[in-house]
């Protein structure tokens, strides 16, 4: 009787137990040093010697039933810990990761690598010179007289009277002459300034200006670089025409049309329903500048040509509004 009240009282008391601190407390309760179990193997001496056995066996059997069902619960209630730590802990590996943004090249500088690797193939070096140059290389040098339109404060960021930001890469040129003799062919890729905005004109754009020099340069040489350099950047099949024009630093001077890449020369809005899109302005150096940088002109010919980067981005990737360039819309620039 005695027994089943213990056992009756300790399964209420197991069953309620959510924690291992329950089945500590437990276990002090039923079998610590004078817990309920401990306390009645005492009381035993105050039993006549002969019904100690028996009750002695049954405590004794309580006992470890207790014991065996306290260490199971205990197991059972770590199991529990340990399956709700792992579901907490646990990395779901079906989740998308976090997806770090990666920048790209701006369309002008892809344009840009694209026009210098072909001149490259073409074994021509690359050459820079500084933005903020001196008016003698942006104009003097370059057969620009002091009256020339191209002078005025209007073109022209002037630094202070004699410093200018180049509205043109050929100064790079000049400089690379006067540093070096022919035989030389090389590019000059970068920013120039003209002060200019509008729909179609930034104050900054890039430019390409080349430049060969040697004994025996003719038009022909520039006739078939520029060719060579049109069919690679516009594909094969484009037509090209060189236009008489008028440059003060050479002589002849060309503008180069290509056969309109839109409307494959029929006549559209890109055109102007010329069926021809300017691409560059070119020339044979004009002796006065070779005079200027010390090149003996009865020995020396060279051809040298200008385009603009902006606008061959533009046809290359169908963009109608220079602007786009330089707003710096992440969406505008994603798809290139
Ligand atoms: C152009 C068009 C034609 C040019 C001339 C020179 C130099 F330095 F040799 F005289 N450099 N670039 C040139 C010629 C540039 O741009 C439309």
């Amino acid at each position: 009787m005695l027994y089943k009240e213990i056992a009756d009282s300790f399964n209420l008391e197991l069953d309620a137990s959510n924690s291992i601190e329950d089945i500590n407390r437990l276990k002090v309760k039923y079998l610590g040093k004078k817990g309920i179990i401990t306390e009645a193997l005492k009381g035993m001496s105050s039993l006549a010697p002969q019904e100690r056995p028996t009750h002695g066996q049954a405590l004794n059997q309580l006992k470890r039933e207790i014991e065996d069902l306290l260490s199971k619960r205990e197991e059972h209630l770590k199991q529990i810990d340990i399956t709700r730590r792992q579901i907490k802990e646990s990395l779901d590996i079906t989740l998308p990761g976090n997806r770090i943004p990666i920048g790209s090249l701006h369309p002008i500088n892809l344009v840009l690598d694209e026009i210098v690797d072909i001149f490259v193939s073409m074994g021509f070096d690359i050459e820079d010179g500084p933005e903020v140059e001196l008016d003698y290389y942006n104009f003097e040098a370059l057969n620009i007289p002091k009256d020339h339109p191209a002078r005025d404060m209007q073109d022209t960021f002037y630094i202070t009277e004699d410093i200018v930001l180049r509205t043109q890469t050929s100064p790079v040129q000049v400089r690379a002459m006067q540093k070096s003799s022919p035989p030389l062919r090389f590019i000059s890729p970068g920013k120039v300034y003209r002060c200019d905005s509008d729909i179609s004109h930034t104050p900054m754009f890039h430019q390409v200006e080349g430049l060969m020099v040697d004994t025996d340069i003719t038009f022909s040489y520039l006739k078939g670089v520029i060719e060579v350099f049109l069919k690679e950047f516009f594909g094969r099949n484009v037509s090209v025409r060189f236009r008489p024009s008028f440059f003060p630093f050479t002589e002849p001077s060309a503008e180069v049309d290509i056969g309109c890449i839109i409307c494959k020369g029929q006549g559209c809005r890109v055109c102007k329903e010329t069926g021809w899109l300017e691409v560059m302005g070119a020339g044979m150096v004009h002796p006065k500048v070779f005079e200027n940088v010390g090149y003996d002109t009865s020995i020396y010919k060279g051809f040298a040509f200008g385009m603009g980067v902006e606008r061959l981005t533009m046809l290359r990737y169908s963009i109608t509004d220079i602007r786009l360039f330089f707003e710096n819309d992440i969406r505008f620039l994603e798809q290139f």
